[in-house]
């Protein structure tokens, strides 16, 4: 029985003769079926992108089936379920991570190739999903996958935003921006759940009221808007289990509109109507700089409020005592922007579910737990309080009790110190008040987390010492992890099928710590030959796209040296780009004798830079420029090539990564929260050159010292260099600062405030002092390169280190520490 023991369901189960079958003819008649009545292609005529979306529909039945199965198990067993709230997702693709996760991708081959149609090629034709920006949006993302992997009751709440992160585009060197409309082709992997619709009040009054002699306050809204559910399956490895991302969408109200429709204005009604739609439609391109604009706070309270109904009325379904709440229900903050969270589930509680302020906040405090991905004050979010109090003004009066109260306790904790007061209020008084939105999350909430064990300390010396103080307890770590499902399994077939062949199982795709076998064989020349072939085939891969993309063609035989990640000063592409200049610098001078001593690079740069971001849009160009007359300089050849690979995104990771012989996590130590790109190359048996920043510090831990290329200022030493100042400046690094500043590369007046950043007397990101040590671990990288053998047996062991780094880490640890859940499995094989 699927959990329903009626006779009625029975009955249809069996006319649908039972689950879908698998099987090769099965498969191809699902395609062609859908071919037909879905995509409305005549089965004799269809091209690849119609093939394409045909095998999502017949996937995507099969998920559905699934995640039916899942959710009445859920159902039955009631289990405590955890709610996982995010703004940003970065799924990228699904068909291949559903396929290989479903375990039928090689039954899916075998099935299009009889009907004439290649996988892959399919596979191709699919755009990414781009609903966030970066590291934060990509996190969510491997945890879902760890959380349906692990079988743990969890959803995922987002926004389904029309137009994802923009495309870059490159013209003359200069990023241009355009919209992403992802959805223009339709997406066969949602399901718009039409009934499945909250109405989002916004604006308007609050009111006192008497109820039964009882004062309570009723809000009423200026505006409704209804949020509608799209959901999108989220299938675990190895398990049946397929939980559920459910995005939000806006759409207009129609009990609101009746008004308007009846005093005439029928135009204008139609025309608001649409507004509506626009809370949903666009998403912030800024990872680091929060924006007190109005949409952006509407598109907060929308998904929160859209999101907490839905987790009360599932609630609700199965009990109607709220002292159970916390026994069911965990709510994870994924950072800041969901956490009006907190002040809706006490108005809900309290004003409409009638609870007393007391035991309403302490079912909040037991619910609620915090993640934090910023590191530096200024990265935190503040809503202006004016802003708060017209479009929420009844949310503005729960923070303003909460903080009243929280206030209150705090006097007698720690006394009459009135800076220590301010510091911690949720309200910031100030040129503009508002409210910080991390002290709001950080009082309610039983936990908090950094995102790595150096970000995890700095929070409570730094960013949160006086909370510290106050609560250690709730102070905690969770260091990231990504999946390897999608940055092995699926964007790296041959290295997923050689480590399975060594360890002689592929159980590490579900218990990840199994990789450390493979230091057992790190010496191994067989082991060491396959791995090359597996890198150069990678490499080959990489090498065509990039000839396509940008005309260059590189040479196998040099090193694949990449940085790709959000354009950010504190990243340091720059310094990566002043290295360069200063190797082909080298180059140039060298006697041409010398010449066949230099080890051979490709340097690959690749990320976006958020459309108000100047000097971030400057180095762009800048690398642009450098690579101009690098990559036509007859006289470098194959020694040295730039190329700046546009539109980073999820699909281009997964080419890109695989490929990369060093990868480079240079932050200014302090500055980087974590970093999940670095595991994902260490994951591929990419070595990395990078400073002591964020997770690098717990890689070095676990593949030691030795099998990297560290360098630069440490944490603790970065306060003291920035105070010294440009005297740290090396010779070297002034040269190549100078030839830019010179024209050499053209564009001279543009570059000028580039340079100034690093010339300029402050050299905030210690481009400088840090130069020295930066050009002494690339030059440890070339000689280790010079050494196939040695390099491979790093490589093998930077994989074989990874499983800590795995997001299955990270949930695991969540679940049991944090959310109190457990795995709730459906009865089956998978
Ligand atoms: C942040 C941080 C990264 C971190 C990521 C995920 O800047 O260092 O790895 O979250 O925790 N804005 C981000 O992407």
């Amino acid at each position: 029985s699927l959990g329903s023991d009626s006779a009625k369901a029975e009955r249809m189960f069996r006319l649908m003769d039972g689950f879908l079958k698998n099987d090769s003819i099965s498969l191809q008649q699902d395609i062609l079926r859908h071919v037909e009545y879905t995509v409305a292609r005549s089965r004799f005529n269809f091209d690849d992108f119609e093939a394409y979306q045909a095998l999502a529909h017949s996937v995507r039945d099969r998920l559905i089936e699934r995640s039916h199965d899942t959710q009445l198990y859920f159902k039955r067993k009631d289990p405590k379920r955890v709610y996982f709230l995010s703004f940003e997702y970065l799924m990228g693709r699904s068909l291949s991570n559903s396929v290989i996760n479903l375990g039928i991708r090689d039954q899916y081959a075998d099935a299009l190739s009889q009907l004439g149609f290649e996988f892959e090629v399919l596979a191709e034709q699919e755009g990414d999903a781009a609903l966030g920006n970066g590291g934060l949006a990509r996190l969510s993302a491997c945890q879902m996958d760890s959380m349906a992997t692990l079988d743990y009751p969890a959803w995922g709440y987002g926004l389904r935003y029309e137009y994802g992160l923009f495309r870059q585009v490159i013209l003359d060197g200069f990023q241009h921006e355009q919209p992403d409309f992802w959805l223009n082709f339709g997406n066969p992997w949602e399901t718009e759940r039409v009934h499945v619709t909250y109405p989002v009040k916004f604006y308007g009054v609050v009111e006192e009221e008497n109820l039964n002699g009882e004062k309570c306050n009723v809000w009423i809204p200026g505006e409704v808007v209804e949020a509608v559910a799209y959901d999108n399956p989220i299938p675990g490895y190895g398990t049946r289990n397929t939980i559920t991302l459910r995005l939000w969408a806006g759409k207009p109200s129609d009990q609101h509109d009746m008004e308007a429709y009846n005093t005439g204005d029928y135009i204008n009604a139609v025309v608001c109507r649409q507004k509506a739609e626009n809370i949903s439609s666009v998403l912030y391109p800024d990872d680091r700089s929060f924006q007190g604009k109005e949409l952006r706070l509407k598109q907060q309270y929308f998904f929160v409020s859209a999101s907490i109904q839905d987790i009360i009325r599932r609630f609700r379904e199965a009990h109607s005592n709220f002292d159970e709440f916390p026994e069911k229900v965990a709510l994870q903050l994924n950072d800041t922007h969901p956490s009006l969270a907190i002040a809706e589930v006490m108005r809900v509680l309290v004003d409409k579910e009638h609870l007393g302020w007391n035991k309403a906040w302490d079912i909040a405090c037991k619910i609620f737990s915090f993640t934090i991905h910023a590191v530096i004050a200024e990265g935190l979010e503040k809503i202006p309080v004016d802003l708060l109090g017209s479009l929420l003004p009844r949310h503005l009066q729960i923070i303003y009790e909460i903080n009243f109260k929280f206030v209150e306790e705090l006097k007698k904790r720690i006394g009459l110190d009135y800076n220590r007061l301010s510091r911690m209020s949720i309200i910031e008084e100030g040129a503009v008040k508002s409210i910080r939105m991390a002290n709001l999350a950080i009082v309610c909430s039983h936990s908090v987390n950094g995102v790595s064990k150096v970000h995890s300390e700095l929070l409570k010396a730094k960013l949160f010492k006086d909370f510290y103080e106050l609560w250690p307890e709730k102070f905690q770590c969770k260091t990231n992890g990504v999946t390897q499902r999608r940055w092995i399994v699926v964007s790296n077939p041959s290295l997923c099928a050689l480590i399975s062949k060594w360890l002689g199982t592929e159980a590490w795709i579900r218990d990840v710590d199994l990789l450390t076998g493979l230091r057992a064989y790190a010496a191994d020349p067989d082991l060491q030959q396959e791995w090359m072939m597996v890198k150069k085939v990678n490499k080959m891969r990489l090498a065509e796209y990039i000839e396509a993309m940008s005309g260059v063609k590189v040479s196998l035989d040099a090193m694949f040296d990449v940085q790709t990640k959000r354009i950010h000063e504190y990243k340091r592409q720059l310094l990566n780009i002043l290295g360069i200049i200063h190797r082909y610098d080298c180059i140039k001078n060298m006697e041409k004798s010398q010449r066949s001593k230099v080890v051979p690079r490709v340097c690959i740069i690749g990320g976006k830079a958020a459309p108000g971001y100047e000097i971030a849009k400057k180095i762009i160009k800048l690398c642009h420029a450098v690579a101009e007359k690098i990559n036509n300089d007859t006289d470098v050849g194959d020694l040295l090539k730039l190329v700046f690979i546009p539109d980073y995104n999820v699909s281009v990771a997964e080419l890109v990564i695989p490929g990369a012989d060093l990868s480079q996590h240079i932050s200014t130590a302090g500055h980087e929260a974590s970093g999940t790109g670095s595991m994902k190359f260490l994951m591929n048996g990419c070595l990395l050159l990078a400073t002591e920043d964020g997770s690098t510090v717990e890689i070095v831990e676990e593949i030691g010292a030795d099998n990297l290329f560290l360098f630069g200022a440490k944490i603790h030493e970065v306060p003291k260099l920035r105070e010294e100042g440009s005297p740290k400046m090396p010779l070297q690094c002034a040269r190549v600062i100078r030839m830019v500043r010179d024209g050499y590369f053209g564009f001279k007046d543009y570059f000028e405030s580039l340079c100034d950043t690093v010339d300029g007397g402050k050299d905030f990101y210690l481009l400088g002092s840090d130069f020295e040590s930066y050009l002494e671990a690339q030059a440890a990288a070339d000689k280790a390169f010079a050494d196939p053998n040695k390099w491979t047996q790093m490589s093998i062991l930077s994989t074989a280190g990874s499983g800590r780094f795995s997001s299955d880490r990270t949930i695991r640890d969540y679940a049991e520490k944090t959310w109190g859940i457990e795995p709730c499995r459906f009865p089956s094989d998978g």
